[in-house]
């Protein structure tokens, strides 16, 4: 089996209202996503142990493996991705009442969770990601993750959010200001919708 890049959920140029451009979309998605995709075929294709294996069984498979970081870092990376595109909208930042109501409950305020998520995301030394999940203690919560790695793998519970931190994400929109991207994502581009949905 071989993994294939998914289609954009919109038009490349469909954010730019929303901060992101349309230049950022096509090398975010075209070229870095693309790559991720080449190389973890390319392991796929030459490591028996990974054949038949869906993308989350080879996650799992290849954590904590030093010899198969590589893999690791590949396949974590177009999951990653697969949901960061999800994770945008051009009508992003409406919070619908539901999972508004449940990140009061959980983080004190809608300000208090935007203050989490923004520190989980400034902080991440170096390339990674920031996530909102969903804890097994049934509360939201946000946390970090290096590189390709995610809350599948770190076991943190399940994914409602997550926002791509490296550089290529924000370089050419937002130049060296992460913070600006952060919040810029939380306010216009973040699917809460999709969010809500994933409550369960
Ligand atoms: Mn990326």
């Amino acid at each position: 089996m071989s993994f294939s890049l998914p289609a954009l959920p919109y038009a490349p140029a469909a954010l730019a209202n929303a901060g992101m451009s349309q230049e950022t979309l096509e090398l975010h998605h075209g070229k870095h996503h693309q790559a991720y995709v080449t190389a973890l075929n390319g392991f796929v294709e030459k490591n028996t142990d990974l054949a038949g294996k869906s993308l989350e069984e080879i996650i799992a498979f290849a954590k904590d493996k030093a010899d198969l970081a590589p893999v690791f870092n590949n396949a974590g990376q177009h999951w990653n991705h697969i949901h960061f595109w999800q994770a945008l909208s051009p009508n992003g930042g409406k919070l619908p009442g539901k999972l508004e109501s449940k990140l009061v409950a959980d983080f004190g305020s809608v300000d208090a969770f935007k203050d989490s998520f923004k520190t989980a995301a400034t902080t991440q030394f170096g390339s990674g990601w920031a996530w909102l999940v969903l804890g097994e203690d049934g509360k939201l919560k946000t946390t970090k993750t290096a590189n390709g790695s995610n809350p599948l793998a770190t076991g943190e519970g399940k994914v409602l959010l997550g926002l791509d931190v490296w550089e290529h994400s924000y370089y050419v929109d937002f130049r060296n200001r992460r913070p600006d991207y952060v919040s810029n994502f939380l306010d216009k581009l973040a699917n809460y919708e999709l969010a809500e949905a994933n409550l369960g």
